[in-house]
């Protein structure tokens, strides 16, 4: 959109004024913030009403996207980017004396999200609506979000994340768009008098589902699509009845926190009430509008594509069964092929403890009629494909095994398209894991490998870089993403060199700044910073990296003198509740930070700094300074990965094991412009078949590695009694799962190679500027557009 610096700063001034009846002079900064947002709503609010109109007049087909959680982080600067109006808000506001990046600090973090899987929804609702594409987002309101990270005596304390407090000034409440939501009582088929059975509800409880609507704008496209979340409310008939605290609790807690507790019964039986709110919301919310549009249901499948993101939303598949038989009034085949045609389902993780299932009783007693169908799906599923493949392939794919339901059984059974996030976890899904499915249904099979929201992770997040890249390559790059590798050319140009590394030593200091603030301790930009930001779990071997970084810290003692490249090792994770081992991982990089950064006989050189309560926002900060990217999952376990492409873009050098995306990464970037290590997925599968992968050989032949270890039970580390010990044996006693001593030594030989090189700051550079200008094939643009072409049959308005 057009906007005069001079028509920014008068619309401010009015609003400000409109809003709090204040002047400049009176305002604080949080008023300031609101204000801005107000008036950013109504800069894009034509676009949206015109998009929204014209998608219904068109009667286009529409995508959506159902995910349990979304990870957007915040929004103000985005938006203003996406208007185009960037630029002229923030020299506005400085004219006013006031700092863009200041007032955009007053927007708490939208974080409805653990990690990975909903920052991908988000970065896929960014690429839908830049790439003009009608696809919206279909998810929770939850009250908390991830909980907020703090550090008492190095342990996790989890606090609430009351991110609503002050109001959501993006989020449009659609008062008139409620649906009702049915759970538990009991479900009798009776005569519908026209031949066919019609279900008779017993004592069920409706509640009502309020949708508030967050706008997408596409970038610099005047297209906004929008994001719906559903919360929940008692149904106003029966506001007018008394309800006890205890029951009202009981209706709010469906959409109270993200992730409750699933180490109780009443946890899980809330997240199973959860997964089927948001479904029979958005499903119901989408068949209404397609009822708006006086279509034959046979159209269903060419207006309306659903995505299943992950299995969480992969009830989808008897909730539309409900609909199209019990309120459109379709045979069982007809209602079938619809469905199947109308589904599409991601799969994202192959640890075994994570694809989930739901136990009979719980299923059959929350959601009667939602069983009924899943039943007769396993039915007819055993009937049809018995006499095709035989017993055993149905017995191990059906979806009612051993008194559980298989959550992604149901959704490949009943959907047209199962997709992977990487072409290694593809293959290992079609191989491996869903090998039985592959065998039945080949065509459903398929690759999207994870991309990410390209303009947050480089013009938003490294304002520094963008200017490197206008002033060399010109502004292209911005709309196209594949003008970056027009850098390559670039490669011997001292000139180019010298900017990108003088971007980068902007960013260390501006992070130092932030580390400093945030913990008291002082780093140097001349360190090598070495970042592991992601979830904390085993399989991603944070532990890998501390084990190498007590290395470092025993060579130090042993030898004050050693000649080494300061290192600053940055952590950012936070570990589920109730996931101990977790915890005890991250109370050990404490007190190993607490025992190197206040050594002075380390003179500086080894710093470890893990960052409390890691978020979209504090990435945004994080990723533009890194100079090494650890991407170090034990290969096979991560799916894909997506923070391994924002640091690649920002210009840190991975250093990875053959897992997920990073294969991808190697093979963008080209071998000598990236440190590998490790086990290779069919090592580890030798291992596995073999049985016979031993952890305490790797400890008995490895003086390094026994001393490094030691130290976890001997004093050596400060504070960690039990926590050393916990460690020392899931490493030894327990055989340690993920191969970490295995990997250690060509672990250490990477960083090795990684200190020799950064001392040719000239090379380095030029193996950074080469991952910069690879990084467009891991644009989320790029993977929409073939979810768009190949899985749901949706077209640009372009
Ligand atoms: C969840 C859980 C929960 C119970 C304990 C163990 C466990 C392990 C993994 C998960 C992950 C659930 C799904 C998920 O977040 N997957 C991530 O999806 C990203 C986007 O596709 C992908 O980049 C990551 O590799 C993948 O871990």
């Amino acid at each position: 959109m057009k906007l005069s610096k001079k028509k920014f700063v008068a619309d401010f001034t009015r609003t400000l004024h409109e809003r709090f009846a204040l002047s400049l002079e009176d305002s604080s900064n949080y008023e300031f913030y609101m204000s801005l947002g107000i008036l950013t709503r109504a800069y894009y609010a034509k676009a949206w009403q015109k998009s929204t109109e014209q998608l219904k007049r068109n009667q286009s087909k529409q995508a959506y996207y159902f995910s349990i959680e979304f990870l957007p982080g915040k929004l103000l600067k985005s938006n203003l980017l996406s208007l185009g109006i960037y630029d002229t808000v923030a020299a506005g506001l400085k004219d006013l004396n006031l700092d863009l990046d200041e007032l955009a600090n007053y927007e708490p973090d939208m974080a409805l999200g653990n990690g990975g899987l909903g920052r991908l929804a988000s970065c896929f609702m960014d690429s839908l609506a830049s790439c003009g594409l009608p696809g919206n987002g279909n998810g929770i309101r939850y009250n908390y979000g991830l909980f907020k990270q703090k550090f008492v005596d190095g342990y996790q304390v989890e606090l609430p994340d009351s991110w609503l407090t002050s109001g959501n000034v993006w989020e449009v409440r659609k008062e008139n768009k409620a649906v009702e939501v049915g759970f538990g009582g009991e479900v009798y088929l009776v005569p519908d008098g026209s031949g066919g059975l019609q279900p008779l509800y017993e004592n069920q409880e409706i509640l009502r589902a309020i949708p508030y609507d967050t706008p997408v704008v596409g970038y610099q496209n005047d297209i906004i699509n929008q994001m719906r979340l559903w919360s929940v409310e008692i149904p106003l008939r029966e506001e007018g009845k008394y309800l006890t605290v205890e029951q009202r609790k009981a209706v709010e807690d469906i959409t109270a926190v993200l992730y409750p507790d699933d180490s109780s019964e009443a946890g899980r039986l809330l997240r199973l009430k959860q997964e089927y709110f948001f479904v029979s919301a958005g499903l119901q919310s989408i068949h209404n509008y397609f009822t708006s549009l006086g279509l034959p249901i046979e159209d269903f499948p060419s207006k309306v594509a659903i995505h299943i993101n992950d299995t969480h939303p992969a009830l989808c598949v008897p909730e539309l069964m409900r609909l199209l038989l019990d309120v459109n009034g379709l045979t069982w085949e007809k209602a079938w092929d619809l469905t199947v045609k109308t589904l599409s389902y991601t799969n994202h993780t192959i640890l075994q403890e994570a694809l989930e299932k739901w136990p009979i009783f719980m299923v059959q007693s929350l959601l009667p009629r939602i069983y009924q169908i899943i039943q007769e799906i396993d039915a007819r599923f055993v009937a049809e494909k018995t006499p095709q493949v035989g017993p055993t392939l149905v017995r191990n794919t059906r979806i009612i095994q051993d008194g559980v339901v298989h959550m992604a059984n149901l959704a490949i059974i009943g959907s047209h398209s199962t997709n992977g996030v990487a072409k290694l976890h593809s293959d290992l899904l079609k191989n491996v894991v869903l090998h039985d499915f592959y065998l039945l249904y080949p065509e459903r099979f398929n690759n999207k490998t994870n991309g990410i929201a390209h303009r947050r992770w480089s013009q938003l997040a490294n304002p520094a870089l963008s200017q490197v890249l206008d002033e060399t390559i010109g502004t292209t790059w911005r709309k196209n993403i594949e003008d970056i590798a027009l850098l390559k050319a670039y490669r011997e140009d001292d000139e180019v060199l010298k900017a990108l590394h003088a971007a980068k030593r902007h960013n260390k200091e501006r992070l130092g700044q932030l580390i400093l603030e945030k913990t008291g301790v002082r780093v140097s930009p001349d360190a090598i910073f070495d970042v592991q930001i992601k979830r904390l779990h085993a399989y991603k071997r944070q532990l890998l990296n501390l084990l190498h970084i007590v290395k470092l810290y025993l060579d130090l003692k042993g030898n004050p003198q050693l000649a080494m490249v300061p290192r600053v090792f940055i952590f950012g994770a936070k570990a589920a509740p109730s996931y101990d081992y977790a915890k005890t991982i991250i109370k050990c990089i404490n007190e190993v930070a607490n025992l190197v950064n206040h050594d002075d006989t380390l003179q500086g050189k080894l710093k470890v700094i893990f960052l409390e309560n890691y978020n979209v926002s504090l990435a945004e900060v994080i990723i533009p300074a890194a100079d090494v990217s650890e991407q170090i999952s034990l290969a096979s376990k991560e799916a894909s990965g997506t923070s391994n492409m924002k640091l690649m873009l920002n210009g840190a050098l991975t250093l990875a094991t053959l897992d997920g995306a990073n294969v991808e990464i190697r093979d963008a970037v080209g071998e000598e412009n990236i440190y590998l290590f490790g086990l290779t997925v069919p090592e580890v599968y030798g291992y596995y078949q073999r049985g016979d992968y031993c952890a305490m050989d790797y400890y008995h032949a490895d003086p390094v590695l026994q001393k490094v270890l030691n130290a976890f039970v001997n004093g050596v580390i400060p504070n960690i009694q039990q926590e050393g010990h916990v460690i020392f044996e899931s490493l030894l006693n327990y055989n340690d799962e993920y191969f970490v001593l295995r990997d250690f030594a060509s672990y250490v030989a990477a960083q090795a190679a990684i200190e020799a090189d950064y001392q040719n700051q000239r090379h380095w550079t030029q193996m950074s500027l080469q991952n910069i200008a690879s990084m467009a094939r891991f644009s989320s643009d790029r993977t929409i557009e073939s979810y768009a072409a190949d899985i749901w049959h949706i077209e640009s308005k372009q």
